[in-house]
C-alpha cells in the first residue's frame, strides 16, 4: 500500500502533536486545583461525578474549609508545570490554544483549497457501514483495504474527520463556555452546554478522547508498520527511506519530549519569570477578547445555589474580631489615594449611595462554580462621591486578612486586589453587603466585599478595609495586580 502525504499535512501534523502535549499537560494542571466534575453549576459537595482526590469536605462540616485546601499537587511527569502551580498552568494553557487553533486554521483551509478534504469528509454513506466492517477486519488480525484513491480505509477517514470536525471544535466550544466574561454577557452560550460545570465536564471527556485517539492512533501505526508509516508521516510517501524516516520521526518525538520536560523545568524553577513571558502575551490576548463583555446576569433566585465554597478563612485579626462580635457598628470604610475627596464611609452611609441585588454566578480559577443573589452599592456610586482624579486608572481593594506568603518565611502580607476602572463603572461591579438576603456571612466577606461579575472569583476582594485608588498597581506589592497574581502567579485581567 503506498500512501502519499503533503507537505503541508505533515507539518500540521507535528505542530499539532507538540501543541496537544502542552494543551493536555497544562489541562491536567488546572484540572488539578479542582479535581471534581460536577453536571450541576453550584457544585455541592458530595454530588460531583468524578472526584481525582482523597480528600472530602462536606457542606455539613462544622470546620470551616477553603477551597483552596481542596487543590492537589500533581507530578510534572502528568502536569504542566506541575506541583500546585495553577497560575501558571493557565499561562501555558492559554498561550498554546490561540497558536493550536491558528494551526487548525491553516489545516482545514489547505484541506478545502487543495481538495484533500475528500479524503476526510464523508461524501457516500457507504463509508459508514464500511467503515464498521474494518473495525471487525482489525478485530480478525487483518488490513482493511484502502479506499479507492485514498490514502484511508473508511475507519480512518472517519475517526479522523471526527477528530477535525466533531472533537476538536466541541473542545474550543466548551472552554470558551467555562469564561466568566462569557457566561457574564451571554449566559445563554453556556447553558448551551448544560451549564459552566457541564462544559467542564464535556472538556474533560473530551480531553480523555484526545488521549483515546492518540492511543488508538498510536497503536495503529505500529500495527501497520512503523517504519512504512513513519515513512509516510515524516517524508511524505510509505516508499521513502525507512533510516531517514525513523533518524527524523524518533528526533521529532525527543524534540516534543524535551519541550515538555524543558518548560516543566524552566517554569518551576522560574515561576515569575515565566508569568512575566507567558503574560506579555496571554494578558492583552485575553483583554482584547473579553473587555467588551459586561456582565447581564440574572438568575431566578430558584436557582441559587443552596451551598456556596469559600475560599479564604475569615481574618484573624484582633481588630477585626472585635467588630464581628460588635456587628460591625464601628466599621467604617477609607477610600482614599487619588480622590478629589478622601472619605471614610459606616455601612448605613453606604446604603444611602444606592442599592442593587444581582443574582449571578461565581466562578472561581479552581474550576467550582456557585450562585448567589448579591446586594449591595454600586461601586461607581462610591467613586462619584469621593471624585476620581484624572491620573487614577485602577481601583485597590485591601483585605483584612493576612496570608502566609508562599515559600514561607514566616512574614505574612495583606490580601489585595485591583481592577481598571472601567471595570469598577460597570454596573454589575457592587461592593456587597449582603448575600441572599441577610448580611454578608463571614466567611463570604462581612460586612463588605467586591463584586465583579465578568471576572474570576479571585478579583472580588472579601473583607475590605480600605479602598485605595492609584494610577498603576505595578507600585502595590509585588507589582503584578493583586495578591494572587502575586504569589500564585494568576493573570490580573481574570475573564477567561
Ligand atoms: N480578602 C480575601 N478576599 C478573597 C479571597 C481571600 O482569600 N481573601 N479569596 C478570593 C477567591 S480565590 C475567591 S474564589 C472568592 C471566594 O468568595 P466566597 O468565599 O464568597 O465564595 O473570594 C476571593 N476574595
Ligand atoms: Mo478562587
Amino acid at each position: 500500500m503506498n500512501q502519499h502525504f503533503p507537505v503541508w499535512v505533515i507539518v500540521t501534523h507535528f505542530l499539532n502533536i507538540v501543541f496537544l502535549s502542552l494543551m493536555a499537560r497544562s489541562g491536567i494542571e488546572v484540572l488539578s486545583a479542582f479535581p471534581k466534575l460536577y453536571w450541576i453549576d453550584s457544585c455541592y459537595p458530595g454530588r460531583e461525578w468524578l472526584r481525582l482526590s482523597k480528600k472530602v469536605y462536606s457542606a455539613e462540616s462544622r470546620e470551616p474549609w477553603s477551597s483552596s485546601e481542596e487543590e492537589e499537587s500533581w507530578s510534572p511527569v502528568v502536569a504542566l508545570p506541575g506541583r500546585k502551580n495553577l497560575g501558571l498552568g493557565r499561562h501555558w494553557h492559554l498561550l498554546t490554544v490561540p497558536f493550536w487553533i491558528l494551526t487548525g486554521l491553516v489545516y482545514v483551509v489547505l484541506l478545502f483549497t487543495s481538495g484533500y478534504w475528500r479524503n476526510l469528509v464523508p461524501t457516500e454513506w457507504q463509508v459508514f457501514p464500511q467503515a464498521i466492517r474494518d473495525v471487525g477486519t482489525y478485530l480478525n488480525f487483518h488490513y482493511p483495504p484502502l479506499q479507492p484513491g485514498k490514502p484511508f480505509n473508511a475507519a480512518q477517514q472517519l475517526a479522523y474527520f471526527a477528530v477535525v470536525f466533531v472533537l476538536a471544535p466541541l473542545q474550543i466550544a466548551t472552554g470558551a463556555a467555562m469564561s466568566p466574561a462569557v457566561i457574564g454577557r451571554f449566559p445563554w452560550y453556556s447553558r448551551l452546554f448544560g451549564g459552566r460545570q457541564a462544559a467542564r465536564s464535556l472538556h474533560f471527556l473530551g480531553l480523555c478522547c484526545f488521549g483515546a485517539f492518540v492511543l488508538l492512533h498510536t497503536a495503529m501505526v505500529v500495527v501497520h508498520g512503523l517504519p512504512h508509516e513513519l515513512a509516510g508521516m515524516v517524508l511524505g510517501s510509505t516508499e521513502a527511506n525507512k533510516t531517514v524516516a525513523l533518524v527524523i520521526g524518533l528526533g521529532g518525538i525527543a524534540a516534543v519530549v524535551a519541550l515538555n520536560v524543558g518548560l516543566s523545568w524552566f517554569s518551576l524553577r522560574h515561576r515569575r519569570t515565566t508569568q512575566r513571558l507567558l503574560g506579555a502575551v496571554v494578558n492583552p490576548l485575553e483583554h482584547r477578547l473579553t473587555a467588551a463583555t459586561p456582565s447581564r446576569q440574572a438568575y431566578p433566585s430558584s436557582a441559587i445555589s443552596a451551598f456556596h465554597r469559600a475560599n479564604g478563612l475569615p481574618p484573624s485579626d484582633p481588630v477585626y474580631r472585635t467588630m464581628l462580635e460588635n456587628g460591625f457598628t464601628n466599621y467604617r470604610l477609607t477610600v482614599h489615594g487619588l480622590a478629589d475627596k478622601a472619605t471614610s464611609f459606616s455601612l448605613a452611609e453606604l446604603r444611602e449611595l444606592g442599592w442593587r441585588t444581582q443574582t449571578c454566578l461565581h466562578n472561581c480559577i479552581q474550576g467550582w462554580s456557585a450562585i448567589a443573589e448579591w446586594g449591595g452599592v454600586p461601586l461607581s456610586a462610591v467613586l462619584d462621591r469621593v471624585g476620581v482624579a484624572d491620573d487614577a486608572h485602577y481601583v485597590a481593594l485591601w483585605g483584612w486578612d493576612d496570608k502566609p506568603l508562599i515559600g514561607d518565611d514566616g512574614s505574612r502580607c495583606a490580601y489585595y486586589g485591583t481592577i481598571p476602572l472601567m471595570l469598577a463603572r460597570r454596573p454589575q461591579t457592587i461592593l456587597a453587603l449582603e448575600m441572599n438576603g441577610q448580611p454578608l456571612p463571614p466567611e463570604h466577606g462581612a460586612p463588605l466585599r467586591l463584586r465583579v461579575e465578568s471576572q474570576l472569583g479571585f478579583k472580588m476582594v472579601k473583607w475590605i478595609r480600605s479602598i485605595e485608588l492609584v494610577s498603576d498597581y505595578r507600585g502595590l506589592g509585588e507589582g503584578q495586580g493583586g495578591w494572587r497574581e502575586d504569589h500564585q502567579h494568576y493573570t490580573t485581567w481574570a475573564a477567561i
